[in-house]
């Protein structure tokens, strides 16, 4: 468990450490990331987590530090994105010097049952933190958590940062809004602002919905004898799928630049959900299609067919590029979930054959 708040020591602390940074979404995949990161690079962090009647901080646990040792960098405060004045007073009591925003609805399935809190999370959301960000009387620079969504039907294959978008989903559209109100904001007002326009990045720490980790996990329950089958929706969209770890740092770097910008963070290679699937249970010795059912529950109201990501402005000026293929990310998803089932992930590898993709 991790204590939040002033208890933990907002109010003691005096302000000398070196950079200060505020990570809405710290719970998340890419927060739990982020924080080691900028823990890692000698950062204090502060997270703004929402209240919930069970423990929501199971990503950063490992990054707990006791409040009340000297040392401690990583602090946790009650907010929410749908509400600004917990959102003015956070960011004035801590003055971080960099912000990123990457507390979100973040499910696209989810987001056409729940548009207005989608809405009203991610679109609503960016707009309370950068009015709060504007009116802030000390340089902040600001980071916003964009998405190849907000290409939607695409105009072009791979996309840049050029390409237009044409979103299909209240996420993509709320994140279109906050995209370019980011630009606003760095137009208008002189905000140091960036929009990452992040393609799909996986992990161990991927959200058991998320189709990736639904199909390493479910191959976990299978080898485990807990499950006889998965159900799965479209298996021929087709994904750009990167490491997120890498991701969270191409975040990093693009607040280190002298001016801000928007940059695209991609691998550039796409594969269908269905070559997703038969790779994982292949790295296991199975056959996907004796496993896999089609569950019609799981298509979209619209889908989003295809996103190959061009992340070539982010390799020039950023000197980011990944390095995590699609084998061994699935490989690195794989392990961690079948150890989580309690199997011994040795016992159920099929070898990697040297030089073999
Ligand atoms: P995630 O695992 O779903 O994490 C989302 C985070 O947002 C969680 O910490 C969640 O808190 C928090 N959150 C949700 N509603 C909130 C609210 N009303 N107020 C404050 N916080 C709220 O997402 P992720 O994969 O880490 O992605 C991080 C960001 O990048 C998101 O904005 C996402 O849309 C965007 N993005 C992700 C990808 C990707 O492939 N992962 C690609 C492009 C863009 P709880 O833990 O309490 O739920
Ligand atoms: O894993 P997904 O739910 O990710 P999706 O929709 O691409 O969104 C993710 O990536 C975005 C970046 O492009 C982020 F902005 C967003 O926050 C999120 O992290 O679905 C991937 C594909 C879709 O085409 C979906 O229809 O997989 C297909 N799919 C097939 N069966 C499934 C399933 N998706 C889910 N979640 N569950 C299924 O059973």
């Amino acid at each position: 468990m991790v204590r939040t708040g002033v208890e933990a020591g907002v109010e003691r602390r005096a302000w000398s450490v070196t950079r200060r940074a505020l990570v809405t979404g710290i719970t998340g995949q890419d927060g739990s990331y982020l924080a080691e990161l900028l823990l890692g690079k000698g950062y204090e962090v502060h997270g703004l987590i929402r209240r919930s009647s069970s423990f929501s901080t199971g990503r950063i646990d490992h990054l707990y530090q006791d409040p009340h040792a000297p040392d401690v960098r990583l602090f946790l405060h009650h907010s929410d994105l749908t509400d600004a004045s917990s959102l003015v007073t956070w960011l004035n009591r801590i003055r971080p010097d960099e912000v990123y925003n990457l507390g979100a609805q973040s499910h696209v399935a989810v987001s056409f049952e729940m548009p207005e809190f989608t809405a009203d999370t991610i679109a609503m959301g960016s707009l309370r933190l950068l009015e709060a960000v504007r009116h802030a009387d000390w340089p902040i620079r600001f980071y916003q958590a964009g998405s190849s969504e907000m290409y939607g039907r695409v105009a072009e294959t791979p996309q840049n940062e050029r390409t237009p978008f044409r979103p299909r989903s209240p996420y993509a559209i709320a994140k279109v809004f906050a995209h370019w109100l980011t630009i606003q904001y760095r137009d208008a007002y002189g905000v140091y602002a960036c929009n990452g326009i992040l393609f799909n990045h996986e992990s161990p720490r991927r959200g058991e919905t998320f189709v990736t980790r639904k199909v390493t996990r479910g191959v976990a329950e299978i080898l485990g004898g807990r499950a006889a089958k998965l159900y799965l929706g479209n298996l021929d969209a087709r994904r750009d799928w990167g490491y997120a770890p890498e991701y969270v740092e191409a975040m990093w770097r693009m607040l280190q630049q002298p001016e801000p910008d928007d940059y695209v963070i991609a691998t550039g290679e796409m594969h269908t959900v269905r070559e997703f699937v038969a790779t994982v249970f292949a790295q296991v010795g199975l056959d996907w299609e004796r496993y896999v059912e089609i569950d019609p529950r799981y298509f979209r109201p619209a889908e989003v067919d295809e996103l190959c990501g061009d992340a070539s402005k982010a390799r020039d000026v950023l000197g980011w590029q990944p390095s995590t293929n699609f084998e061994r990310l699935i490989r690195v998803m794989l392990e961690a979930d079948l150890f989580e089932a309690g199997l011994d992930p040795a016992g159920y590898l099929v070898p990697v054959v040297p030089g073999g993709s």
